[in-house]
This record gives C-alpha cells, structure tokens and sequence, in this order.
C-alpha cells in the first residue's frame, strides 16, 4: 500500500515530521514502513529552508526500496539548467537568467552550481520517471495527459525516465516534446482572447491560465482557472476538446497548490499538493488503503513552515 506525498520544496523537517505521524521509522538513517511505502510527486526543489536534509531523506528512501517517486516541473528545470546545450556554445538548455537563478537559488545555496554534489543530485533526478502506473492506481507531478503520454513515449526509456535527447527537444519551444513535458509536467493552459492577459503571483504578465482539468463542473473560464487570482478573465466557455482524465484507476497528482482543507477531487482524482494563502502551507499525504473509490477520510498532513 501506498503513502502518496505532496509536492516538498526543500522542507525536509516538514517531511520527517509527516513520514513519523504517518509510523515511519527511521532505521540505519532510512525512514521505513513495515508495511507501507511512499510515493513522492516531485518537486522536490526550491524554495525551502532544508534542500539537503529533504533530498538525502527522499533519496534514501528510493534507493533503499522503501519509497517510489516521479519527477517535477522543478527536477526538470534544474537538470536543464545544469546541462550545456549542445546546440549553443556557452549556453545551457535553460538559460542562467537573474529569474531562473532566483527561483533556484534556494537549491543552489545547498548545492553549489558544478560542485561534487550538485551533479551528483542532478544525476538523481535524471532517474526520476515522468509518471508512475502501478496497475492499481496511477502518480504523475501534474496531468496524466494521454495525447502528452503517447507524444513521450519515443522519449522515455523502459522506466518511464525521459532520455538525453528529449531534454534538448523538451527545452525548444514550440516542438511536441516540450508541449508534452509542459502538459505532464506543469498543467494544461487556455489561451486567453486576444486583448486578454494576467498578472500572476509573481508579477508575470501571461496570456494564458491554467486549468482544473479534474473540476467538470467548471466548464467556464472564470471558475475554470486555477492561477489567476482575482483577475478579470472573460466569460468564455471551454473549449469542448478541454482535457479531462476519466479512466477508473484512481490518479494522484502534485503542482497545484490546492486550498483548503484536503479533499479529493473527485472519486477517482486526488490532489496532494496543498498550500494556504499565507507562505508555507500544508505536506500532504493521502493514505491509499487499496480502494478504488477514493477518500477524504485518508488525508494527512503537517504544517510546512519557513
Ligand atoms: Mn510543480
């Protein structure tokens, strides 16, 4: 069975904190379960106080069988920012820029740009697969994407672990690799009409929002998108082709900084990435007992201060 945990920024004493509520011991410096294992939705990175002690944790416990994981948004960043394009001279796949170094920072402070560790970590995170199906229920770090996962699939290895090249590709705008990644990996956007943009919480101006793919109730715009904040968006419907994910097998996903007290989303979605409006927020994990009809019963958390 399985323990399925939020998105960890670098809160590796929130993580320790969630792992001994939920009766994980800690045995020759790897937290275990005698029954149990975790399963970590990614983003492991950025933002927190604790980078190292979240990452040796979390590490661990993949290695030594008593966790499963899959990659983020930010595992994804952080490797093309560590790999040289081979296509540029002098540049990397993503662009050392004054934002992407700031919104990495946190990371880097812990883990020096090109030192031992640094690659040593980055090197971990190209071993983290794109999405997890474990028969019985399914993990991915934002939309388990169908036309995204067949577009991938030449791109993946047998672990589902996105190859060398596909980092090169997923790093162009524009190319079905990166629309894949971005699809599995950050969410599924509208494009707003022409005249329309946002401000999003850090300031960016965007011409599109992000959606709540699993709500389909919320058919449109306004109540439809999920980082738009009070923004005056239009009343459009969605497009009929908007995205829905409605295969039995239960779904849990990260990336979307929910709020509220945790619930699912539906009987057969859940959510483990939780936030409130203050900084911090909630680590979630949601307890999978074996049922196929999910629920909120099986919810826990701990408090992600700093
Ligand atoms: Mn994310």
């Amino acid at each position: 069975m399985y323990d399925i945990i939020g998105d960890i920024h670098g809160h590796g004493s929130a993580l320790a904190e969630l792992l001994k509520k939920m009766d994980y011991t800690e045995q020759n410096g790897v937290f275990r379960h005698p029954e149990r294992k975790v399963v970590f939705v990614g983003d492991f990175i950025d933002r927190g106080p604790e980078h190292k002690k979240a990452l040796t944790l979390c590490r661990s416990m993949v290695e030594q069988g008593s966790a499963l994981a899959v990659m983020g948004n930010h595992e994804f960043n952080a490797i093309c920012y560590a790999t040289p394009d081979p296509e540029t001279a002098g540049a990397f796949l993503r662009k050392h820029s004054e934002k992407n170094h700031q919104t990495h920072q946190a990371f880097l402070n812990e883990y020096p740009l090109g030192s031992a560790e640094y690659k040593d970590i980055i090197s971990w995170f190209r071993t983290l697969p794109l999405f997890l199906d474990l028969g019985a229920i399914r993990v991915v770090h934002a939309v388990w994407h169908h036309p995204s996962l067949k577009v991938i699939q030449p791109w993946i290895n047998a672990d589902n672990c996105l190859l060398t090249d596909a980092y090169v590709q997923g790093s162009k705008r524009g190319s079905d690799v990166y629309h894949a990644v971005e699809n599995i990996l950050k969410g599924i956007e509208c494009k707003l009409p022409k005249g329309y943009s946002f401000e999003d919480k850090n300031g960016q101006v965007r011409n599109k929002v992000r959606l709540k793919w699993w709500d389909e109730q919320a058919t449109r715009l306004p109540e439809a998108a999920t980082n738009a904040g009070e923004a005056d968006l239009p009343e459009m419907e969605l497009p009929d082709h908007t995205y829905r994910y409605r295969d039995s097998v239960p779904l849990f996903f990260g990336h979307y900084w929910l709020q509220g007290t945790p619930e699912i989303l539906s009987p057969t979605i859940a959510g483990v990435d939780y936030t409130s409006l203050s900084e911090g927020g909630k680590l979630v994990a949601y307890r999978w007992q074996g049922e196929q009809t999910l629920s909120n019963d099986h919810f826990v958390w701990v408090d992600r201060v700093g």
